[in-house]
């Protein structure tokens, strides 16, 4: 597996977004709402790699609550991986306590599923299905 993106929980996406776009030197490849996890998102490529900021768009929601309990900081490691439900199945008889039984559409229309932090030692696990390269060409 490979790291595919960073998720760090904020209180103010205009101003993570500042500091980061001064500390990497670039803006935003992506901004999106994802209404269905209740965040708005800004992704930076850093190398082969992303940092994704989160900012919560209700209290009540997965980032909202983080943020409350623990303050800003990394929410999420991602993980990307092929053929995520057979991944899936292999945790699950491996032990791991699946947030998701089956793939679920995340950011970028992308297929993601999560691993609960109870059983990978506090942290919070995405997993997202790599993307087959095109033919011939780069990513
Ligand atoms: N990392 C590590 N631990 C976390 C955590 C995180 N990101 N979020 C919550 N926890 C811990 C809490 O600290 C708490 O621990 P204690 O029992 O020791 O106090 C425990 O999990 C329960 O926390 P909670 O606030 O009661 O939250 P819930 O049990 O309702 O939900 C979780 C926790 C992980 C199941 C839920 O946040 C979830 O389903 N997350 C996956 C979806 C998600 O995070 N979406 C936002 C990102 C979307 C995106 O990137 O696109």
């Amino acid at each position: 597996m490979k790291i595919h993106h960073l998720g760090i929980a904020v209180a103010s996406l205009p101003q993570a977004v500042e500091v980061f776009s001064a500390l990497l030197q670039t803006t935003p490849c992506a901004e999106e709402t994802i209404v269905d996890q209740k965040v708005r998102t800004a992704l930076f490529q850093v190398g082969e790699s992303r940092i994704e900021l989160l900012q919560p768009l209700e209290p009540d929601s997965a980032v909202g609550k983080f943020i409350a309990k623990r303050g800003a900081g990394i929410h999420h490691v991602t993980l990307s991986t092929p053929h995520l439900e057979a991944k899936l199945r292999a945790l699950e008889q491996s032990g791991f306590r699946l947030i998701d039984r089956e793939p679920r559409v995340g950011a970028g229309g992308e297929k993601i599923a999560f691993l609960h932090p109870s059983s990978t030692a506090g942290i919070l696990i995405e997993l997202v299905e790599e993307r087959s390269k095109p033919e011939g060409g780069e990513e």
